[in-house]
């Protein structure tokens, strides 16, 4: 470590070694920490935050396109049917593990408990711990360390987004001959057209680019977030409705010649919690309004894919397609990671079960999803995958039942995992890659897995996810070989990664804040002038 580092965290006060800690595990109130810093820090102490900031932003090499490790990965092996199903592929938002019918929820979700009843339930699913990595990932068979994007979401005021060097999944399904669309929310990018949809692969687009939107005014922060085909236009009704509607609608007019590739990906359950009236009478027994509206939310949603499967069944084709869904990450159990808006009186109505804390955490509460396969007599009804998967594998996945190529991705860190999903194959994967940032990394390699902080102090847990699925007891200082072991590999990981443009922003607008006139009380001084 740079000498320069150690000396100014030797320097520093522990209160600003606080803010930086808080700075960086949490974006939404960077701005206000900064001001309050500002404040009652001097000079010195902004001084002493850009050093830091700026020893741990240099520190990732960028060399995410050379990466040794994404070099290594093994190449996709595509193990097709010879059959082009259609693909249905759902993703909720925020929704909690334990807050679907099938994992005892007392909330209702007939259809897709039917779905998960009459497929695979994927019980060790896991995807990134919040909506844009999560998206990114899925979208890009990569880790979102290889281009940047493995920290926090793309807030509303930035401008970044999905880089267009990567070769997304409706690309390659496209390329395949399938038609593609969006259905729902995107979170990939939104300031610039050059990283919406329709220029990623896209023939079709329907819904918010961001996200986190009012399920009735569709507006984000005020401004309209509601778009088709590249033009923003309003419409009445509840976003998930709405959403609904329009896949029914794109299914009914769909020439079955043709694979279809949807991507149908619902607002639902997020903040702010909203249903309409008939849904919210459905849980009068639930007292708590964010918990009953959070509910209403999720039956509603669950009503819509219902619809979905009617309209296959209608249009003749559901033997011949696959649907797929997963929760984008974990539910929410901390206000922090609700989301933009402001959660300082709701209650935080999301329940992940058996799993520690939820969305931002490297815990499995945040990112071990609900998720479902079915694809009537391919994938074994009633079955469960006990199998670790990550949302990094469904590219090369359906790429290769699609029968296409992915040539033109770059390294993929994906694998192929039809034959764990169709036949209860074991997975291929014996590691899973939570996340790896400046500040924190989640590595699992079989049943060990690291949660290590590296902000100082720094924190090493080491859990027995065999034994201890819910992490209750860190056995770290047992076991100092495997938290040797896996930091390393979180390291070289480390080593490899994109330097991430929300923490480059931040750290630009803290250097525009040095050529600021002090910040001095507003009071009458006695100059002692020389006479
Ligand atoms: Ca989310």
């Amino acid at each position: 470590m740079p000498a320069t580092f150690q000396g100014t965290a030797v320097s520093g006060t522990e209160a600003t070694i606080e803010e930086i800690r808080r700075i960086l595990c949490g974006h939404l109130e960077a701005k206000e920490l900064l001001r309050e810093a500002a404040s009652m820090s001097p000079r010195s102490a902004s001084l002493v935050i850009i050093a830091v900031l700026g020893v741990l932003l240099t520190a990732g090499t960028g060399l995410a396109a050379k990466s040794a490790e994404a070099q290594q990965a093994d190449p996709p092996t595509s193990l097709g049917t010879g059959k082009r199903p259609n693909i249905i592929y759902v993703v909720a938002d925020d929704l909690g593990w334990k807050d679907v019918g099938f994992h005892g929820s007392d909330i209702k979700t007939p259809n897709i408990d039917a779905l998960a009843a009459e497929g695979a339930r994927l019980e060790q699913f896991y995807a990134q711990p919040m909506c844009t990595p999560t998206r990114a990932a899925l979208m890009t068979g990569r880790y979102p360390l290889r281009y940047g994007l493995q920290t926090l979401v793309i807030p509303s005021g930035h401008s970044y987004g999905l880089p267009t060097d990567e070769w997304l999944l409706p690309q390659a399904l496209k390329e395949a001959g399938y038609q593609t669309a969006i259905i729902g929310k995107w979170h990939l990018g939104h300031a610039d057209p050059k990283y919406w949809p329709r220029q990623r692969g896209f023939d079709y687009q329907y819904g918010p680019l961001i996200g986190e939107i009012d399920y009735f005014t569709h507006e984000q922060h005020g401004v309209l977030d509601w778009y088709r085909n590249n033009k923003p236009f309003r419409e009445k009704g509840y976003s998930t409705t709405l959403i609904g509607n329009e896949a029914v609608t794109l299914i009914n007019q769909h020439d079955p010649a043709v694979p279809l590739y949807l991507y149908l990906t619902f607002n639902a359950p997020h903040t702010p919690y909203q249903a309409p009236q008939e849904y919210l009478d459905q849980y009068k027994s639930i007292a708590d309004p964010s918990r009953r509206a959070y509910a209403a939310s999720i039956t509603a949603m669950d009503d819509q894919i219902g619809r979905v499967v009617a309209a296959l069944d209608k249009k003749k084709i559901r033997d011949n397609t696959l649907i797929i869904f997963q929760s984008d990450n974990g539910g929410t159990r901390n206000a922090m990671f609700a989301g933009e808006g402001d959660m300082s009186k709701t209650k935080i109505p999301c329940d992940n079960g058996p799993y520690r804390d939820g969305k931002g955490s490297l815990y499995e509460g945040g990112t071990r999803v609900v998720a479902f396969v079915n694809w009537p007599g391919h994938i074994r009804a009633g079955s469960t995958v006990d199998e670790m998967i990550h949302v990094v594998d469904v590219y090369p996945t359906l790429v290769g039942l699609a029968g296409g190529s992915t040539a033109k991705s770059k390294p993929l860190d994906g694998m192929d995992v039809w034959p764990t999903l169709s036949e209860g194959r074991p997975s291929p994967r014996t590691e899973i890659v939570y996340n790896v940032e400046i500040f924190r990394a989640g590595i699992r390699q079989g049943d060990w897995k690291l949660i290590w902080r590296t902000p100082l102090p720094e924190g090493v847990e080491l859990y027995d996810l065999a034994r201890d699925p819910s992490e209750k007891n860190n056995l770290a200082a047992e076991h100092p070989d495997k938290v040797a072991a896996l930091q390393k590999r979180a390291n070289e990981l480390a080593a490899t990664m994109a330097k991430s443009p929300l923490l480059l922003t931040e750290f630009q607008a803290l250097r525009k804040r040095l050529a600021q006139p002090p910040a001095l009380p507003n009071q009458e001084l006695d100059l002692n002038e020389e006479p």
